[in-house]
């Protein structure tokens, strides 16, 4: 018998897949769903501190090996999601929720992150550095500065269970970078990877771009991220203090996907296109076909090969 048992610091997962934020949770009803599903987890919709409509439709488009985004933070306002994610908790104690926050600009994490820590939150924030798609506004981790203003200020008020989403890095001379910085703070998990930031897809019938928003510029998912995703799952393991685990996240379509990505080190992994493209019997399908790698590589529990990847 093969178990999915997970754990990032003190909390307990009974299966290592959860959905990414931003699919299948912007709405109570949708949140409930993956809680009743077969995923170990949830995490929120990335709240911002006010309510918001998001960029304008086509916003999101299913290509041929994954997905092109331009939702532009369309959520419910981080007190929605904080009061859901309250109620949650006292529903079911023994499930721990992710709770995820982005700014509209660097001052908005630390406003945010006062409110969750006076409010009776105990499960595990998740701040979204990383989001590619707000008309006019860079994603913020590519900006070690800024990066750094906004963690100094974070922490100074945050003491609960905190992590950040980082967009995808390119170049090993980044990885470094980020790490060294990353290794400073108090951080229980990084989420590892955002969306490809700015891909570009274009309707080989009228030559048009396939979304609206940004002249069609969006964040890619799915299979076209799978290399990348592992990449930098590996790449951050290998840097991070070993108390910072790793949720992570892209480029998932089959239960070997999700083996490779543990292998690479992570302690959860998050389900974004392959969510949105099949639903939320996607998490069935690869809890049965993670099960099978599992079994036919010999090994009974997550433990047994997380981050053991060999190379030559
Ligand atoms: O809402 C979005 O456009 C969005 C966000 Br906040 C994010 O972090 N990643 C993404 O691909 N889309």
């Amino acid at each position: 018998m093969v178990n999915l048992h997970t754990s990032i610091g003190s909390f307990q997962f009974n299966n290592v897949l959860m959905n990414a934020s931003g699919v299948h949770c912007m709405t109570a009803a949708e949140l409930d769903e993956v809680a009743q599903s077969p995923a170990g987890t949830l995490v929120t919709k990335s709240g911002t501190l006010q309510p918001r409509d998001g960029n304008p439709a086509p916003r999101y488009a299913s290509l041929e090996l994954g997905s092109i985004n331009s939702m532009g933070l369309p959520n419910k306002g981080f007190r929605y999601y904080l009061d859901y994610a309250i109620a949650f908790q006292a529903a079911h104690p023994d499930r721990p929720i992710f709770l995820s926050i982005a700014g509209t600009g660097p001052a908005d994490y630390a406003e945010m992150a006062a409110v969750i820590q006076a409010s009776d939150f105990t499960g595990l924030t998740e701040f979204n550095l990383s989001c590619p798609n707000v008309p006019g506004k860079p994603q913020i981790a590519y900006d070690l500065t800024t990066t750094e203003h906004i963690l100094d200020d974070l922490f100074k008020v945050f003491k609960k269970p905190a992590g950040i989403k980082l967009p995808p890095f390119f170049d090993l001379a980044q990885f470094d970078a980020m790490a060294a910085l990353l290794n400073r703070y108090p951080l229980t998990f990084i989420n590892s990877i955002n969306s490809l930031g700015n891909g570009l897809a274009i309707d080989a019938a009228t030559d048009t771009a396939l979304i609206l928003p940004k002249g069609g510029f969006g964040g890619i998912g799915g299979a076209y991220a799978k290399p990348i995703a592992l990449a930098n799952v590996r790449a951050f393991r290998q840097r991070l203090r070993d108390d910072i685990a790793i949720i992570g996240t892209g480029g998932v379509t089959t239960g070997r996907d999700v083996y490779e990505l543990i292998l690479c080190g992570a302690s959860l992994v998050s389900l974004g296109t392959v969510l949105q493209e099949e639903g939320l019997p996607a998490f069935t399908r690869l809890t049965q076909e993670l099960e099978a790698e599992m079994t036919a590589k010999g090994y009974a529990t997550i433990q047994d090969f997380q981050g053991q990847l060999k190379t030559l």
